[in-house]
């Protein structure tokens, strides 16, 4: 380890490790730490973008990535994913293509979306990824009534349902959390707990001890982890999802992070934030502490380590490129996916 680093340390032994993430763990590992320094450039290279001008908006997952590549890789083709605002990176985990993404950012032709959504918002059905609302905690009671309907049609999958601390403030989150667990629902329920809700700090966003607390005045189990360990995210994660695919009903994991970055390209922390706050949140970095136990048990040789991060720059400058290459949608495309029929006024005999 860099005795240099102000890092907190992740204390297993590669045993421990081990037994966290499954018999190919050391491959797990070398995957898991690949994607969450291609997760870090990208949000870097993006949030660089906005401020030259070149795309209109970003919320950047800086500091959330350990949940997101834990999430991504723990879950398997039949699970389903209904975002919060930063589980993009879950998308890419379990296959969208980084192009496809940078295309939908830049809003280009070929945007998926054709351009009529905002930046961050992929849609991503081959991934079971569902589109993001941006309206906090919708996507709570959505996931609910999808797994109520994977249940119902004898699907398999589990839904994996993330909202962020203040969503737990919402009406859905209730009703959500609710549901699943009076009709046992193959849920598992992820509380992105970045401490803040644009600038409402978490205290302020509930009285009880902590997120987790409320799952069992619903009914179902809430477990608090620090989400800045992907080792105990992995694990927990993992677990979750095959009890909920068993039949072990719906769980509430709160998952305690540190937002490294602004709320999103429109926001100043610096206004509201304590000071500290951000050199706590730098020593509790998800990806700087996985680095520092890999490079302390030599799975993580320098020379490795460089060609992960120029790997990763290649592949965002070269999903940049190819958006930037992109024209813009063609006007005629505007009602295109809107309805059923283009031809204009009224079906006949309905004047
Ligand atoms: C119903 C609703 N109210 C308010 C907003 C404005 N808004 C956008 S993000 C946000 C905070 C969300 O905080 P949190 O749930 O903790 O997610 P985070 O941004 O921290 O990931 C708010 C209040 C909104 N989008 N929808
Ligand atoms: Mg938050």
């Amino acid at each position: 380890m860099n005795p240099d680093s102000a890092v907190e340390p992740l204390s297993y032994t590669p045993e421990e490790a081990a037994a966290a993430l499954g018999p190919e763990w050391t491959a797990t590992l070398e995957k898991a730490y690949r994607w969450m320094a291609l997760g870090r450039a990208f949000d870097a290279r993006m949030q660089g973008l906005q401020r030259q001008g070149r795309i209109g908006f970003y919320g950047a997952a800086t500091g959330q990535e350990a949940v997101n590549v834990a999430a991504g890789l723990a879950s398997t083709s039949d699970d389903w994913v209904f975002p919060g605002l930063r589980e993009q990176l879950v998308a890419l985990v379990r296959g969208l293509p980084l192009e496809e993404y940078a295309h939908s950012i830049f809003g280009d032709a070929l945007d998926p979306a054709r351009g009529r959504q905002m930046p961050c918002h992929p849609t991503a059905r081959p991934a079971h990824y569902v589109s993001m609302s941006s309206v906090i905690g919708t996507q709570i009671s959505q996931a609910v009534g999808f797994a109520y309907a994977l249940r119902h049609r004898r699907e398999r999958g589990v839904v994996l349902a993330f909202f962020g601390d203040g969503a737990t403030s919402s009406n859905d989150f209730h009703a959500g959390l609710n549901f699943a667990a009076v009709f046992d629902l193959p849920v598992v329920f992820c509380c992105a707990n970045n401490q803040w809700a644009i600038s409402v700090p978490a205290e302020r966003q509930t009285a009880a001890a902590s997120f987790a607390a409320k799952a069992p005045a619903y009914g179902l189990e809430g477990r608090q982890l620090d989400g800045t360990d992907f080792f105990a995210v992995y694990r927990e994660l993992s677990m979750a999802l095959r009890s909920a695919r068993a039949g072990g009903g719906p769980v509430l994991l709160e998952l305690r992070t540190y937002r490294l970055t602004p709320h999103s390209s429109s926001d100043d922390p610096r206004r509201y934030q304590p000071a500290g706050w951000a050199e706590e949140g730098a020593r509790r970095d998800p990806v700087a502490r996985l680095e520092a136990w890999m490079q302390a048990h030599d799975l993580l040789p320098a020379d490795r380590r460089a060609k992960i991060a120029a790997a990763a720059d290649t592949t965002v400058r070269a999903a940049v490129r190819a958006a930037e290459a992109a024209p813009p949608p063609a006007p005629e495309t505007l009602t295109e996916d809107v309805y059923a029929s283009r031809s204009s006024g009224p079906a006949e005999g309905t004047e």
